[in-house]
C-alpha cells in the first residue's frame, strides 16, 4: 500500500507515549495498574523545548486550537517519566514530531510500524502483559473518516477479510474514533479486529500539522489467533508456546492477493 516501516524504543518518555498525543496526566491509562514505569533511570528528556512548551499549552487550555484544554496544570516531572511503551502510537507521534514537524517529508505521508507493545494488565486466556501492535497512519490531503474506512478495508482485505463494519468508540488522541469489526465466516460471527481514528487537532497542533491524519491499530496476537484457530493466546507468545510449533508452523491457507 506504499508505506514505509517507522521503528521506536521499547523503553519510551511519557511525553511521546501519552502527553504529545494530548491524553491527560490524569487518565487511568497512566496508572501504575495500566502501564510499566521504569525506576532507573526514572526520567528522560526531550531536546525540542519549544515543542515541550506547546504542548504544555495545549494540554493546559488548548493553546490556539480552540480547544479548552484539560484546564489542569501540566506536571512536565510526569511527562519526562520513563515507561515500556503501552502503544506503537507513541512512535507516530515520534515520527510527526521529526519529520513533519521539520518539513522532512513530502505529502501525502504514509508509515507503519509492527512492534511490541507493554501493558500492565493480568494476563489470561486473551490478555497478555506484551502484545505486537500493528500501526498505519496517513497524512495527506483532505483526509476524511471515509479515506480511513477506505484505506482500513483495503488494509484488512490482503488479509481476505471483506465484510467490515464501524463502530464509533473514544480515544483521548482521536475524533472520530471507530472500533473496526470483520465478519469471521467459520465463527458466524463479527469480531473486533481493530481500533481507528483522526487524530484531534489537540494531537496535532504541537507538531505544527494542519492537516488531517488518520490511524488504525490492531494486536498480531490477535490476528494469528483467529488464523492459527489457538483459543489460548498464551500459546503464542511466553513460556507455554511450543518451540517445536514455532519451527515448523507453516502459514495458513489464505491467499494474499499477488499484485
Ligand atoms: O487486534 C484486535 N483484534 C483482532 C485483529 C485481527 C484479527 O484477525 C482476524 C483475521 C481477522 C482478529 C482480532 N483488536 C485490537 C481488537 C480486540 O481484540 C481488542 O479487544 C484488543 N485490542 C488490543 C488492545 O487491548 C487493550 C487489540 C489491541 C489493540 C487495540 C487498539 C489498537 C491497537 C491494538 C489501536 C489503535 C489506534 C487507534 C487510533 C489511532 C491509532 C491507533
Amino acid at each position: 500500500l506504499g508505506f514505509r516501516e517507522m521503528r521506536g524504543p521499547w523503553v519510551e518518555i511519557a511525553f511521546w507515549n501519552m502527553d504529545g498525543m494530548w491524553i491527560p496526566q490524569d487518565h487511568p491509562a497512566r496508572e501504575m495498574q495500566a502501564t510499566f514505569y521504569v525506576a532507573r533511570p526514572e526520567k528522560g528528556i526531550v531536546r525540542d523545548k519549544e515543542l515541550v512548551e506547546i504542548v504544555k499549552e495545549v494540554q493546559e487550555t488548548g493553546g490556539d486550537t480552540g480547544s479548552l484544554g484539560w484546564r489542569q496544570p501540566w506536571d512536565i516531572n510526569l511527562a519526562m517519566k520513563n515507561l515500556l511503551r503501552t502503544h506503537t502510537t507513541a512512535v507516530t507521534f515520534r515520527v510527526l514530531g521529526y519529520f513533519l514537524k521539520n518539513n522532512l517529508v513530502k505529502l501525502p505521508v504514509k508509515f507503519f510500524s509492527i512492534g511490541r507493545v507493554f501493558r500492565n494488565e493480568a494476563i489470561d486466556w486473551k490478555h497478555l502483559a506484551e502484545f505486537h501492535q500493528v500501526e498505519g497512519f496517513v497524512v495527506g490531503e483532505n483526509l476524511t473518516l471515509r479515506s480511513l474506512m477506505g484505506y482500513i478495508k483495503e488494509f484488512y482485505s490482503k488479509m481476505g477479510i471483506r465484510k467490515i463494519r464501524f463502530k464509533p468508540t473514544y480515544n483521548p488522541y482521536t475524533e472520530p474514533s471507530s472500533e473496526i469489526f470483520g465478519w469471521h465466516e467459520a465463527a458466524g460471527k463479527w469480531v473486533e479486529i481493530g481500533n481507528s481514528g483522526l487524530f484531534r487537532p489537540e494531537s496535532l497542533r504541537p507538531f505544527g500539522i494542519k492537516h488531517n491524519v488518520i490511524a488504525w491499530g490492531l494486536a498480531v496476537e490477535r490476528l494469528a489467533a483467529i488464523l492459527y484457530e489457538i483459543e489460548d493466546i498464551r500459546e503464542l507468545i511466553g513460556p507455554m508456546t511450543s518451540i517445536d510449533w514455532i519451527r515448523n508452523y507453516s502459514l495458513p491457507v489464505f491467499e494474499f492477493e499477488r499484485e
